[in-house]
């Protein structure tokens, strides 16, 4: 397929314009995006993935604003995927991030790109990790991750970041205390952005308080197998080989902070890539990639080749002629070619 492989060298070679073709076709779930991603794959993706997420109006898209400006003066590439929400509320945030955003359209070393939440199985952190691998393959040095709301689906998506940062404003202590556990068990860096404001320092130490009696066992994997390996608590009591989540404040707008937020990402990259726990981490990825990928290659193949079979048996199903067990097992057996049937 010669198309393909010109695609392939597009990408390689960073041409923004193959970039995004491939980010429709794996959008669009095209049978040549599977292709596509097989010729690239790389087991070693040089982009170092920063998750971003937090509480609504906490100041992300500043903060990623910021962050592709300070990463950008090293000479970096920086791609952003914004995880576009399905929430009518966010209309006028994605533009506000949009009009934001658009100084960096004009750069060459910058590509934006937004994900959809669309309503496939398995969708939203699968294709999400479908184009971090064309990133990586484009050898971008850093993808700034950023998901809009706290709900499953972004807390999925930040389980492909190395990194995630959780930001948080003051004002909000109300807000923290309601916050789901899972935002807290997701961070390896914590952000008080708005800290030029009051009420900074009590939203720090309410977070530290907070975290602290989160404690949790070391090595117990949490969320199926997340990334924060932390006691969660600060000092001597912290053992060696885990992470203790910082906790800092920054003003997003005025650049305040981010070279130490940067700082602290470096650390934790440093704990992934030279630590036994990180290891772990690294490894368990691995293990729940491979795992979303086979069960999503499954399912497409029974939709294209059993959707009749499928159909039928809903129907009976459906109309209590079998229970749902059965009818799954016995469909499970035709496809695999089993006719033991017991
Ligand atoms: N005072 C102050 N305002 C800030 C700071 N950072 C961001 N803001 C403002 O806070 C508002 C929300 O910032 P955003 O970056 O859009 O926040 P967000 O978390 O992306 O918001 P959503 O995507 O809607 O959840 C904007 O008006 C920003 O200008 C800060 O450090 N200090
Ligand atoms: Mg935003």
């Amino acid at each position: 397929m010669a198309d393909l492989s010109t695609l392939v060298q597009g990408i390689q070679t960073g041409d923004m314009r193959a970039l995004a073709r491939a980010c429709r076709l794996i959008d669009e779930r095209d049978p040549r995006a599977f292709e596509l991603l097989k010729q690239i794959f790389t087991h070693d993706g040089p982009a170092y993935v920063i998750g971003v997420t937090g509480t609504p109006g906490a100041g992300k898209s500043t903060l990623v604003d910021g962050l592709i400006r300070l990463y950008r003066e090293q000479g970096k590439r920086v791609a952003v995927l914004a995880i576009d929400p399905t929430s009518p509320y966010s209309g006028g945030a994605i533009l506000g991030d949009r009009i934001r955003m658009q100084q960096h359209f004009t750069d060459e070393g910058v590509f934006i790109r937004s994900i959809a939440t669309r309503g496939h199985l398995g969708g939203l952190s699968r294709s999400t990790g479908d184009v971090l691998h064309v990133l990586h393959a484009a050898k971008f040095d850093v993808v700034l991750l950023e998901t809009v709301g706290v709900g499953q689906d972004e807390l999925e998506v930040t389980r492909l970041a190395d990194t995630t940062l959780v930001v948080m404003a003051p004002g909000m202590g109300d807000d923290i205390q309601a916050i789901k556990a899972g935002i807290l068990e997701v961070a390896d860096v914590f952000a008080v952005n708005k800290a030029d404001r009051v009420g900074a320092d009590a939203t720090a130490q309410d977070l530290q308080q907070m975290l602290s009696l989160r404690r949790v066992p070391q090595g117990v994997s949490k969320m199926q197998g997340h990334t924060a390996v932390s006691t969660l608590q600060k000092g001597p009591e912290a053992e060696a080989g885990e992470w203790v989540p910082p906790i800092l404040k920054t003003v997003a707008h005025r650049q305040e902070g981010l070279a130490e937020l940067v700082d602290a990402f470096a650390k934790h990259r440093e704990f992934l890539m030279t630590t036994e726990a990180g290891r772990g981490i690294r490894e368990q990825r691995r293990v729940s990639e491979f795992q979303a990928i086979l069960y999503q290659a499954l399912i497409d193949e029974v939709d294209a080749r059993f959707a009749d079979q499928v159909r039928e048996k809903l129907q009976e199903v459906v109309g209590g002629r079998v229970d749902p067990y059965s009818g799954a097992e016995a469909l499970v057996r035709s496809a695999i070619g089993d006719e033991n049937e017991t």
